[in-house]
Formats: structure tokens, sequence, C-alpha cells
């Protein structure tokens, strides 16, 4: 990029801020200069909004504003937000179901889509019109980042609580915006999970993928097979203590989701990664003998024996207990590095339980190697490739998208959280590389498979595999500050995409994730605030 492309922003954006610096009353007669904290620019929100247009006052929130919001959904989406506000103001902000001016939640007709909204910001209030109670809670998020970093606080701060005027209108680019947080691994708690999906609700995110079953653990209560959870979810990897989650919690975790306008997708891995499985139950295994539990890294030496009858039992009776708990669309089953089963034997796997998922109503998704076999008619291919991947990989994956398989884009040298960002990072692998911040944003998800219609890719994905994550500060120092800028691929238009303009949005957050308690890799390719 050159210099004068760089320098263009920059300039407007002085421009723009000395303008709202002067809306704000900034400058009293007489009196040095003494600048009030200006709002914050209607454009500077991780995921960029589709488009953004400051004029007018801003609204200022006060101890007298209410949050108007109706009934039902967009109610709960008003209470939502009156929690975040209430402790940091320390206003009592009634969520009324009636009335005009201060903060509304409209839901209404209009161009939205499921999730889009508009915002619009002036002296008397700022109304968040939506068609569907998602889009109200999206435009949420964009009203908290307009709003100072201490709002995030639990205790009382001084405000102002400015909102800079003007209207933001806003769509996803994608219908998939996914996180994947491997608890098998590690284990981690149902208030661990919780607090990763409010994070993930800040930026928009709208899929939680949880990978609940690998060698090292099995993590969700199956009643008709109940070793998997009791012996197989019994340890993780260094040999902790691992868990897992009774169906209540599960329950729990998809009702907290769902309430923060996540859709949660299981993971059963299958046929390989099934060691914990393979432990549980002998008759599972070809030769009938149960191996022990797996503590260790390594990947691809467990295979569900293919051969056996008993084996589609299990499968079946899997799919239909989770598929009872999930009230999402989509079942997701693995079937990444089968290293350890025959190619036929792949092919026959998954011809056998596609079908299994289809009868419990739920969609397949598989690792991009499904495509390997014969993917379902429907079914979502998750790729995974670097770009050093082979030309021939590439072009399989291609050709099942032409085909009408639809792709998920999760890159693992772009997205991978679990790759160190340098060689300096204490937590995470480096097979892919190191990936740091520019690296996992500066890419574009509708061009980036060379002969897949861009009519194919469904969105992207930021898993997070968890060898070396134990708890929610691991959690965090990886996802942040890359999950923003993968969440910002699925949202904004590809017209909003450049770094330079980027990084300076991404470094208005670090604040905000000090007052939220998040520790995150202070990458030195993000100019952060000083202080
Ligand atoms: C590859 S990605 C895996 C996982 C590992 C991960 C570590 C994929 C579908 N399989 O089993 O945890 O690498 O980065």
């Amino acid at each position: 990029m050159t210099r004068h492309h760089r320098s263009t922003p920059r300039i407007t954006r002085l421009l723009g801020s000395l303008l709202l610096v002067a809306a704000a009353g900034a400058f009293s007669v007489g009196a040095a200069p003494a600048p009030k904290a200006a709002p914050t620019p209607l454009d500077r929100v991780v995921p960029a909004p589709a488009t953004a247009e400051p004029g007018g006052s801003p609204y200022r929130i006060t101890a007298g504003t209410h949050i108007r919001a109706g009934s039902g959904e967009a109610r709960r989406v008003g209470e939502y937000l009156a929690d975040i506000l209430r402790p940091s103001t320390g206003y009592r902000l009634p969520v009324t179901d009636s009335g005009s001016g201060g903060i509304q939640l409209r839901l209404a007709k209009g161009p939205f889509g499921e999730e889009g909204y508009r915002l619009d910001s002036g002296r008397s209030g700022v109304t968040i019109t939506a068609r569907e109670p998602a889009g109200l809670f999206h435009g949420v998020q964009t009203l908290r980042q307009l709003l100072p970093a201490a709002v995030e606080k639990d205790s009382e701060q001084p405000g102002p609580w400015l909102v800079a005027g003007g209207t933001i209108r806003d769509t996803p680019r994608f219908g998939w915006r996914g996180a994947m947080l491997d608890v098998s691994r590690h284990f981690f708690t149902v208030d661990e999970v919780k607090r990763y999906i409010d994070q993930l609700a800040l930026y928009k995110i709208n899929k939680l993928h949880l990978h609940l079953s690998d060698d090292q653990g099995w993590r969700i209560a199956i009643d008709s097979w109940p070793n998997l959870a009791t012996y197989g979810g019994s340890t993780e990897v260094g040999g902790g203590p691992g868990g897992h989650y009774t169906k209540d919690e599960y329950k729990e975790i998809v009702r907290y989701a769902s309430s923060r306008f996540l859709e949660v997708v299981p993971e059963i891995d299958m046929p390989g990664h099934t060691n914990a499985a393979l432990a549980s139950y002998a008759e599972l295994n070809c030769d009938g003998v149960a191996p022990p539990l797996y503590t260790g890294i390594r990947v691809g030496f467990s295979s569900l024996c293919v051969g056996k009858e008993v084996t589609y039992d299990f499968v079946d009776d899997v799919v239909r207990e989770i598929a009872e708990l999930t009230p999402g669309r989509y079942f997701h089953i693995g079937g990444d590095e089968a290293h350890s089963t025959p190619h036929a034997d792949y092919v026959k796997f998954m011809d056998r339980v596609q079908p299994v998922v289809a009868k419990y109503g739920k969609t397949v998704i598989g690792w991009h190697q499904l495509t390997g076999a014969t993917p379902a008619k429907g079914a979502l291919a998750q790729y995974w490739g670097v770009d050093a991947s082979s030309a021939a990989e590439k072009a399989r994956v291609a050709e099942a998208a032409r085909n009408g398989t639809g792709l998920i884009l999760s890159p693992a040298d772009r997205v991978y959280l679990d790759m160190k960002y340098d060689r300096n990072t204490p937590l995470g692998l480096s097979w892919a590389g190191y990936v740091e911040v520019q690296r996992s944003y500066d890419w574009d998800p509708g061009a980036y498979l060379p002969g897949a219609p861009a009519s194919a890719i469904r969105g992207v994905e930021a898993p997070l595999w968890t060898e070396t994550i134990e708890n929610s500060g691991h959690i965090e120092v990886m996802a942040f500050p890359r999950l923003p800028g993968v969440a910002e691929l699925g949202w904004s238009p590809a017209a909003t995409h450049d770094w330079e303009a980027y990084k300076v949005r991404l470094a208005a957050q670090g604040p905000r994730w000090d007052a939220l308690g998040i520790g995150y890799h202070r990458s030195p390719q993000v100019p952060w605030p000083a202080g």
C-alpha cells in the first residue's frame, strides 16, 4: 500500500474527530481549549459496520434514560443491555415496553435480514431497529463499543456516556461466523464456556462449535453408553482429572449460548480421534480389547471398527441422544486425520453415518477430509488446510464445493487460535507456522480457495485446540486479539477490508478487554493506546 493511500484516511479521521469534539461543545470561551471526551466515531467498531454515516448531536445516557424494548425476546435483549450498563453507569435504566426517547430496541420490517440492524443516534436517543431479535442483539454489541471502554467495568465509573450522532446500517457478509472450543484435550467447565460465549457475542460470532470427543476425553453424558463419560471422560492431556457435561449442563450451555444468539454445533469426531470411546467399551474395538486411556498429544492412531455392527448401534445412540439435546441444525461428525482407518473403510463409514445424522433431523458437517468420501446432500465441509496444502487436496475440496457442498473456512495457518503468534508465545503449537494478528486478518474468505465458487462459502470459523490450553486465561491470550479479526472477516463487507484501518480499530478494543478482565496478547503489530 502506498504512503499516499495510507495518509488519506488518517486525515479524514482527524477531521472527523475535530468535528465531533466541536459538536460536543468542547471549546469554552475564554478558557484554554480543554476537550471533553469525544464520543467514539461510529465506524470505530469491530467488526466494521457495513455503513456508518456520522451526523447530528451525540446522545448522552443519563440517570433518566429508559431502555424501551417491547416484549418477548426484544425485551430480553433490553434486559441484557441493562445488565451491561447498570454497574458502570450507576443508573437505574428501567426496561419498559413503551414511550419514546432514550434507548429503543424496535422490531420492524425492513432490509435487515436475519441478523442485520440499523442504529440511529441523535440528541433525544439511540434507536436500534431490526427484523429479528438477533439483529437487535448485534446492534447492542455495536452500541456497547460506541460507549467508552469503562462501560464494561463492574463498578461505578464517571462517564460521560456519549454515543456519537448518526446512522449505522449493518448486515453480515456471511451467515456462519464460528468459534470452536476443544473441550476434549482439556476439559472446560460450564462457567468457562459461558465466559467465552460472552466474549464471542461481543464480536457477533453466531456459532459455538464444541469438540466434545477425542482420543483424550469424552465430554458428554450418553445414557445408553454411560462409561463414555464416566471413564472415557476421566482424564485429559497431561493426566489431569478431565470431566464431562451432564445432559443438564450441556443444555445449560445451549441455553446460555442461545441467549447470546449463538447456535451450538456439537462435534463427535469419528472414525479417528476415538481412543476415549474405544477405551470405555472393549466391544467397539476390532480385536475386542480396550486400549488404555490416552493423555498425550499424538493424533491419528485410533479408529472405530468399521466392520462391526455394534459400531453403528453406538453411532446411532450417540447421535440420537445429542441431537435430542441440541436445538441447532447441525451435527459435526469430525472425520479428520483418520490415519488408522483404511480409505475404503473411511468411505464406507461415512456412507453409513451421514444418514444417521439426517435421520435425527440434523445437517452433517465434517472436516474437509469428508470430501474424500461422498458428502451427503446439503453437508458442509470445514476446510482446515494451509497455504502449503497440496494442490490436489485443495482441488478436491473446490470440486466438492462446485458440486454443492458448502464450505466453512478455517485455514490453520490463518485462523487456528492454538497456533503461536511468534516464537516467544508460551502456549500453543506451531505445526502450521506462527500466526500473528495481521496474518490471521489479512485474507479474503470469498477468494481464498481457488476454484470454489463464492456462493459455496458459508463463512469462517476460528478453532481453538487445547492440547496446551487449560483455562480461561489461556483461551483469552490465544483468542485475543486474533478472534475479532476472524469475526470481522465473517461479518464485514469485503470493501471495508484494510489492515491499516483495522489495526487502529482493533487497538481501541484493548482498554475494553482490560475493563472486562480479558488478558490478551499485546501484539507489536497493533498500535495499542499507551497506559
Ligand atoms: C489438527 S484440525 C487437528 C487436531 C489438533 C490440531 C492442533 C483437525 C481437524 N485436527 O486434532 O488438535 O491439529 O492444532
